[in-house]
């Protein structure tokens, strides 16, 4: 389909993890190797809940290789992936846009946070919950028709 000059469009987009460790109101998930100390989530969303599916297909989420099939393929919202484990290391995020939309996958970098430190510190250490968030904007140069209905759409 066709581009339409001198027009970008640019949506937000939130990405990042929270975890929370294992205790006794948030106990280790049946399965789970013995030696794991955080339940965690990583995932993609709108920052104001509005379905994303409009315009992403997938996501793809790549694991450090000490877990099973590391490569979660998430086609379907929510675009998250739960896990649990015991340290933190980088995750690979790639979105992909709808077919025929003319539009290249992107790619995140994500370090997953785990261990409390810095400004809440204290805070998290009494709840055990620890979160790491990002707000980016993906900007959309001279966007085909048919991903400009899909990036418009309600
Ligand atoms: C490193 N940062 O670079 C560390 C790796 C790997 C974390 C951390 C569980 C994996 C499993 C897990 O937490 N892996 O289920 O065995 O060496």
């Amino acid at each position: 389909s066709r581009r339409i000059k001198n027009i970008s469009i640019s949506k937000p987009i939130i990405y990042g993890n929270v975890a929370q460790k294992i205790s006794e109101t948030n106990p280790l998930p049946e399965g789970a190797p013995a030696d794991h100390t955080h339940t965690w989530k990583v995932f993609v969303a709108d920052p104001l809940g509005n379905d994303l599916s409009s315009y992403i297909r997938k996501v793809v989420f790549k694991l450090h290789d000490t877990y099973n099939n590391p490569t979660r393929s998430i086609e379907e919202p929510p675009f998250e992936v739960s896990e649990t484990g015991w340290g933190e290391f980088e995750i690979v995020i790639k979105i992909y846009f709808n077919n025929d939309c003319g539009e290249k996958n992107i790619t995140f970098y994500h370090h997953l946070k785990l261990h409390p430190y810095g400004p809440n510190v204290e805070e998290s250490q009494k709840t055990g919950r620890v979160e790491s968030i990002l707000f980016d904007e993906i900007v959309f140069n001279e966007p085909t028709e048919r991903m400009f209905r899909l990036l418009t759409a309600k």
